[in-house]
């Protein structure tokens, strides 16, 4: 690449023909993400409604941390954010649009925080009578953990929960993780349940750690970057994310299953004015007191940033445009799809061999290539089709035909994990992926 792409800076300008030939090239070698064919990351496909949202966006070009220079914006991200708190199940509360699901989970790190040791703003660790423990599955998205190390908490004070062979976290192995911290003199404080992991799209059981929540006292958060758009399903809603109402705070990102172009990840919290008193820093420059209109739509004193880039216009005209039900039938096509591919890898069991039924859109599964269909399967032949997926996966680039991601897990080694979370995906394009990977694995 680097020998193909011309990226120096000159030092006079070029020409506007020199400009859209760079756009032209720049293009030509960039993955083309929007493609059907390309389900290698949970955010996958282009909306052009969405697309049209950015370029708005990008027009108007301002900050979203004051009232008086994005009027029309912040109320907008008002009225989005009330409606997806409303569709999680709460009255009330408040939320923000944060940079990505990470930074997102890190606001309800802080915001649990302060709200159970409000002094912790000021006096930092010396407030505390002991060590914050906070605990999360071992399945969990790795920005969970990277709160503890960013927050002074030390990895080590984030316990990973075993998870079961779907996935989901073992309730019971929570408590028990969480009675024996506290024997130790730490102080549990925070659970992160996750709806929709990474690599299996596991569900944890909401209702049974939440309850183990409430008898400890210990803020529930819900990591639902991924699996929270079936919220929007009625039929797939239940029983996945049951439960969700009884959450204190909650991560859900429109880039990912509702295809809002990127970046786009919303935070939610049910009792409000905790992300002002959190995080607030009153500076005298930007959020003065006296001003014309109600500085409660200041927002920037509520984060942690100070710029903040408009992330709601593109998700408002999606809203819009599809409404509440264009969105339902969005995620049930999105499902409909991975049921269909299940159902394809086991019609062609002696060329895939699906790893698990899946929750959500991840369909992971091995592909076989001819010398090892006729191995029993077991240990050896798991060992071999593991060093299969880079070799293909190598292939597929190659080709440029076709993008789908593998990984290992604690349990196996490499297995591929395709995604639809494109509304552009169709049962002709699931089954050109499985044909696709058969042509390129034949040897
Ligand atoms: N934030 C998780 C994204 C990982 C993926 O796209 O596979």
């Amino acid at each position: 690449m680097k020998k193909l792409l011309d990226l120096s800076i000159p030092n006079e300008g070029l020409t506007l023909q020199n400009l859209i030939d760079d756009c032209a090239q720049t293009l030509k070698y960039q993955v083309r993400t929007g493609h059907p064919h390309f389900m290698n990351q949970l955010s996958c496909g282009l909306d052009l409604v969405s697309m049209a949202g950015e370029w708005l966006t990008a027009t108007a070009n301002t900050n979203m941390f004051t009232y008086e220079i994005a009027p029309v914006f912040i109320l907008m991200e008002s009225v989005v954010l009330s409606k997806m708190r409303e569709i999680i199940g709460w009255r009330g509360g408040d939320s923000i649009l944060a940079p990505g699901g990470s930074i997102s989970n890190l606001y309800a790190f802080l915001a649990a925080r302060h709200h159970m040791f409000p002094q912790y703003k000021e006096k930092g660790q010396s407030c505390l009578s002991g060590q914050l423990v906070m605990f999360t599955s071992d399945q969990c998205h790795y920005s969970v953990k990277s709160c503890a190390a960013v927050c002074g908490l030390g990895t080590d004070n984030c316990v990973e929960v075993p998870s079961d062979e779907r996935g989901r976290m073992i309730p019971r192995e929570l408590e028990r993780l969480i009675v024996e911290r506290k024997s130790k003199g730490q102080i549990p404080f925070f659970v992160n349940c996750t709806s929709g992991t990474t690599v299996l799209g596991a569900f944890d059981p909401i209702n049974d750690i939440a309850d183990i929540c409430e008898k400890y006292k210990l803020w529930l958060h819900i990591d639902a970057a991924w699996g929270g758009g079936l919220l929007l399903s009625k039929k797939y809603r239940h029983p996945r994310l049951s439960g969700i109402e009884r959450a204190d705070s909650v991560t859900w990102n429109p880039h990912k299953l509702m295809g809002t172009l990127l970046q786009c990840s919303t935070i939610h919290f049910k009792i409000d004015g905790l992300l002002l008193s959190c995080n607030q820093m009153s500076a005298d420059y930007l959020f003065m007191q006296d001003k014309l209109y109600d500085v409660q739509y200041d927002t920037g004193d509520k984060v942690i940033q100070c710029g903040r880039h408009n992330d709601i216009f593109k998700l408002w005209i999606q809203f819009r445009a599809k409404g509440l039900i264009g969105f339902e039938k969005h995620m049930d096509h999105l499902m409909e799809m991975a049921e269909y591919l299940v159902e394809r890898i086991n019609q062609t069991s002696d060329k895939f061999y699906l790893i698990l039924e899946p929750e959500l859109v991840n369909v992971c599964f091995w592909y076989i290539p001819k010398r090892l269909r006729s191995m029993p399967h077991g240990p050896q032949r798991i060992q071999e089709l593991g060093k299969v997926c880079p070799i293909l996966k190598g292939k597929m680039m190659e080709a440029g035909t076709l993008m789908v991601g593998y990984q290992p897990d604690d349990k196996r080694p490499n297995f591929f994990r395709s995604i639809y979370s494109s509304a552009a995906v169709n049962k002709g394009d699931v089954d050109f992926m499985l044909s696709e990977m058969d042509r390129l694995g034949q040897d």
